[in-house]
């Protein structure tokens, strides 16, 4: 297996944490988003979606999409238990890693992608030529705070953002925290139950990596 990853990318992040917490190593090759080699020939035979992570299989299947890389080296390594131990939490697991990818994710990759100077004529990943849309800047940091809102009202009443257990929903979103200092949002200032839990996830040595 090989991981195609780029260290200063949010997405790769969340793959990189997940193996750390399950100690598990694999060789990473770099694909070098600054100069933008998710979009040479060689790496969208790879992934025609032009976007990193991406785990390479030995059998030679390629995985996009960080949800079903972690999901699938859940199978392969259990424990710790990442994607919940009862159809019960899974799903609920599956629940917030979505919400996290759609409302939240999403939302400060609209700021982001539609602010930075880097993507002014590649404000959607992928391979398709898109130009910028200022109104989306508004737009997403509306939708970055409506999203950080509804997780705090989940993190008053449970420790861990799928419930009892610390799983691949609190991943995802502490790296969508983090990716949200891009963009000048930090969440944790104006919602304890939210800086109360991204202290605890902070602390965990996988973070790093
Ligand atoms: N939904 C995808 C998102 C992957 C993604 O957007 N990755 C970014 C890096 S954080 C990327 O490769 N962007 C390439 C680009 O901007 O062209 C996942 O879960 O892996």
């Amino acid at each position: 297996m090989r991981l195609f990853d780029f260290g200063r990318a949010p997405n790769p992040r969340r793959v990189r944490i997940f193996l750390a917490e399950k100690q598990v190593e694999i060789p990473r090759v770099t694909v070098n988003l600054f100069r933008r080699e998710q979009l040479s020939p060689e790496f969208l035979a790879i992934n025609p979606g032009g976007t990193v992570p991406v785990l390479e299989l030995d059998d030679g299947t390629y995985l996009s999409e960080c949800l079903a890389i972690c999901h699938y080296l859940e199978a392969l390594h259990p424990q710790p238990v990442l994607f919940g131990a009862t159809p019960r939490q899974q799903a609920l697991v599956l629940m917030w890693a979505n919400i996290v990818d759609h409302e939240g994710m999403s939302a400060v990759a609209e700021v982001l992608r539609n602010l930075s100077p880097g993507f002014r004529e590649h404000a959607l990943a992928g391979p398709l030529a898109c130009a910028q849309i200022p109104a989306l800047i508004e737009r997403g940091r509306r939708r970055t705070e409506q999203f950080f809102d509804r997780v705090e009202q989940q993190l008053q009443h449970q420790p861990w953002l799928a419930g009892e257990h610390y799983s691949y929903a609190d991943i995802s979103l502490l790296v969508t925290a983090d990716f949200a200092g891009w963009v000048d949002i930090v969440p944790m200032q104006t919602r304890p139950a939210l800086r109360r839990w991204h202290e605890r996830v902070a602390a965990r040595p996988a973070v790093q990596a």
